[in-house]
């Protein structure tokens, strides 16, 4: 698989989330309105873009739609990809050029650090230079076997102490080894507890000292590792960890299997942070560097660049055309196409269909089985503050419900 092919296949689930369903709702209005804005931040909210950013896109593209002077909705998609292009581009290379350079990689329990770690040790090595790993995890025992086994895939050197090490020492002592093999790289993991404790930002602190000491000047990347499943919980995490160390960028990763992400957005809008990579599988080669030109194209459509389908239209238009036309057996959610976008909708009508999703609900949480389809549909409602009195309260019901059955996220 290309490129290209493996952010757009890794996008998927965020494409339909936010551009499938932005599509969906400008071709349901006939003329761009203030009320066509309303709906687009509310898809860009519930897509994980995060309130502050969502509203600073609408502003964005209401300021480009009125210089253009754009009327036709359609039009409006390609708009936000630019806005959205601009807004994610920046400096998003790593900075590794010194011999010896440092790079940390932080974050919190299970983001994907240490799989991130191995990754770009192949990557890097595959550019030709020399890589070797710091086992500065040393909280438990199965963290440093771990980054071995990475290591071993990789074609690596490590360095390694036993279990319960100062992580400091294990730091100082790779870099020892790097200077002495002559290494380009060295890439060290860290502990991935608790963000917001004090013995973190200690710890990297005096990592932090002992890389200054023994490499004053050296170049230093300190990547933080967020699991886009997240959604906007990576962005409150980001900003626990910039009162922790210097960030140099982002990680962004699982992509590959969630709508949230989104999410990338408010962390380079609100943050500041580049994302330098997306990690989109689980395999060795399934870390991109980041380009936002690229990842705008897979959120939003086909590369202009990359070849055409064998129908000449776009995965994009397919995917609107199978929401048209839904298939003859296709499953009875889609069928009804349920969207609180429909701007033409009469507030019985409204009543009517969340009653119809209501009864749905209640019998998949009765049945046990295929609730979780339905937890983005509950979300839509949740955000949908056109709902009489009495639906608020059955939608406050059906949360509850839904929170007390386990059933949501
Ligand atoms: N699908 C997918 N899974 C990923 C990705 N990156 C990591 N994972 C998985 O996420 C899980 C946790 O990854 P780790 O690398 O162990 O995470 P960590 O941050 O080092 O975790 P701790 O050492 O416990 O703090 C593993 O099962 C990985 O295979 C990714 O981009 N996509
Ligand atoms: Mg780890």
């Amino acid at each position: 698989m290309g490129f290209f092919e493996k952010i757009r296949d890794g996008l998927k689930k965020t494409r339909e989330n936010i551009s499938g369903q932005i599509t969906q709702m400008v071709r349901s209005f006939t003329k761009i309105d203030e009320e066509l804005f309303e709906e687009l931040e509310e898809l860009l909210v519930m897509g994980d873009v995060g309130v502050n950013t969502s509203q600073f896109l609408c502003g964005e593209l209401k300021k480009a739609i009125r210089e253009k002077g754009i009327t036709d909705p359609e039009l409006v998609v390609g708009e936000l990809k630019s806005i959205v292009t601009q807004m994610l581009s920046g400096d998003d290379s790593l900075h590794i050029s010194t011999k010896p350079s440092v790079i940390l990689v932080i974050g919190v329990n299970g983001v994907g650090k240490t799989t991130t770690i191995g990754k770009l040790a192949s990557r890097l090595k595959a550019e030709g230079r020399s890589v070797l790993l710091g086992a500065a995890d040393t909280f438990r025992a199965a963290a440093i076997e771990q980054l071995e086994v990475w290591a071993q895939r990789a074609e690596v050197p490590i360095v390694k102490h036993s279990e319960g090490a100062d992580p400091a020492a294990v730091v100082f002592d790779a870099i020892s080894a790097a200077k002495a093999r002559g290494c380009d790289v060295v890439i060290c993991d860290t502990a991935g507890r608790l963000h917001n404790k004090k013995n973190l930002m200690d710890e990297l602190a005096k990592i932090s000292r002992i890389i200054d000491r023994e490499l004053p000047g050296c170049d230093k990347e300190t990547l933080l590792v967020l699991d886009a499943a997240t959604g906007q919980n990576a962005v409150n995490q980001a900003r626990e960890f910039q009162n922790a160390a210097a960030i140099t960028g982002i990680v962004l990763t699982k992509l590959d299997g969630t709508p949230k992400g989104g999410v990338v957005l408010p962390i380079k809008q609100e943050l500041g942070l580049s994302v330098k990579f997306i990690g989109v599988g689980e395999q060795l080669d399934d870390l991109q560097p980041f380009d936002a030109a690229a990842f705008a194209d897979a959120l939003f459509d086909l590369p202009a660049s990359a070849p055409q389908e064998e129908t000449g239209s776009t995965i994009f238009e397919k995917e609107s055309e199978a929401a048209a036309q839904p298939e003859e057996g296709a499953s009875p959610v889609k069928e009804e196409a349920p969207s609180p976008a429909v701007s033409t909708e009469t507030p019985e009508k409204k009543h009517r269909r969340f009653r119809a999703f209501a009864d749905r609900l209640m019998d998949r949480l009765d049945e046990k089985e295929g609730v979780e389809e339905l937890l983005e549909e509950l979300s839509r409602w949740r955000n949908d503050n056109l709902l009489d009195r009495d639906d608020q309260r059955l939608l406050r019901n059906l949360l509850v419900t839904v929170e007390n059955r386990g059933a949501g996220r």
